[in-house]
């Protein structure tokens, strides 16, 4: 049976063209510099972002987690939000392995953190108090409904963060949703940060590795903490091929995946029973009324037994992720799989 997979668009598999890509990549020792296809990604990435150089790295958390140790040493505090993935979902790995201390700040609903806040978290030089040193911010911010950060408000939170000598970093991940959702350049998204990572095995479908990008002398370092965090990855131009044809044939049909979360969203809504979260990109919640008998497990049960899949979290609502794979068809699969679940 194939399952409509709509747990995350990190469930793409790789294109055709990308493997035929992997099968034909020239490689080399990436740790020696000598991997010619992995130099190309990177020279193809921070093109597009605008800085000067990147460092291809394992996967999103690694990008994250290299970029912080890059910015910060022990005993840093870093700004960030207290629902961004960077907080929840990498497993602290900036106190466990970097000794920096987070200092989480609430999300809005649309992502950002307010600016009053960012300036009241930051610390005065006192012997009591660790250095403020980093801002975090997430685009698109997953756990906020997908939304994306406009050019104008991470302008300035950079501007605010230069103001008091702090550095911005960016997790992209899905960087290229929120240009093709504003209708703008990436580069507008990340002109003002000090570093970004964006992932290339999310919804543009290469099957690992993300992209840290920013200043030479900050990639230079950077690629010092990737090698300590074992990410000195030999041959990995087999995995850059696929990360080139993302970059060069995946980054313009993105809205595609966005309107078909727009249509599955809708179709959803009209159903009795189930409630929607607003849709910016190609991630948003749902989740079951409260007159609704079935719990949120034993739905998610029944519509993989359909033959759908959707993320369930600890709080009971569902997330719902369309990608290159997922057709217009899918959708309405999708739609009489639940309709049929909530009126069995
Ligand atoms: N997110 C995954 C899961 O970890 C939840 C997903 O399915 O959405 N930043 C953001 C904003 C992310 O959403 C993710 C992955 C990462 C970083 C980490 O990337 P990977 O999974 O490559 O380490």
């Amino acid at each position: 049976m194939r399952y409509i997979d709509l747990r995350s668009d990190t469930v793409t598999h790789p294109t055709p063209a990308m493997r035929e890509a992997m099968y034909r990549a020239e490689v080399g020792d990436d740790v020696f510099g000598e991997d010619p296809t992995v130099r190309r990604l990177e020279e193809i990435a921070a093109e597009r972002m605008g800085k000067e150089a990147a460092l291809f790295v394992a996967s999103g958390t690694m990008g994250n987690l290299v970029a912080l140790l890059t910015h910060c040493g022990r005993g840093d505090e870093v700004i960030l939000g207290d629902h961004s993935h960077t907080f929840i979902y990498e497993q602290g790995g900036m106190a466990a392995l970097g000794g920096i201390t987070p200092r989480p700040l609430p999300n809005q609903p649309d992502g950002t953190l307010r600016l009053e806040d960012i300036r009241a978290a930051i610390r005065s030089e006192n012997v009591h108090f660790p250095r403020t040193r980093l801002v975090c911010l997430e685009n698109t911010h997953n756990l906020c409904d997908g939304a994306p950060l406009t050019a104008e408000y991470t302008a300035a939170v950079a501007n605010l963060a230069r103001q008091h000598g702090l550095r911005v970093h960016l997790d992209g991940a899905r960087i290229f949703n929120a240009a093709a959702a504003l209708g703008c350049d990436v580069r507008d998204l990340v002109r003002e940060v000090d570093s970004v990572m964006f992932c290339l095995s999310k919804g543009l479908c290469a099957p690992v590795g993300s992209v840290l990008c920013g200043s030479a002398d900050f990639i230079y370092e950077a690629r010092r903490a990737r090698k300590v965090v074992g990410g000195g990855m030999r041959q990995a131009g087999i995995l850059a091929a696929a990360g080139i044809v993302a970059l060069e044939q995946m980054t313009g049909r993105l809205a595609e995946d966005h309107a078909r979360a727009q249509r599955l969203a809708e179709g959803l809504a009209q159903i009795p029973g189930i409630a929607v979260g607003p849709v910016y990109t190609n991630i948003f919640y749902f989740w079951l009324d409260e007159g609704v008998s079935l719990s949120p497990q034993e739905f998610l049960y029944r519509l993989r037994e359909l033959g759908v899949l959707v993320l369930g979290r600890e709080d009971g609502r569902f997330r719902a992720v369309t990608h290159y794979w997922i057709t217009d068809e899918d959708v309405e699969t999708t739609l009489r799989a639940v309709r049929a679940v909530l009126s069995a």
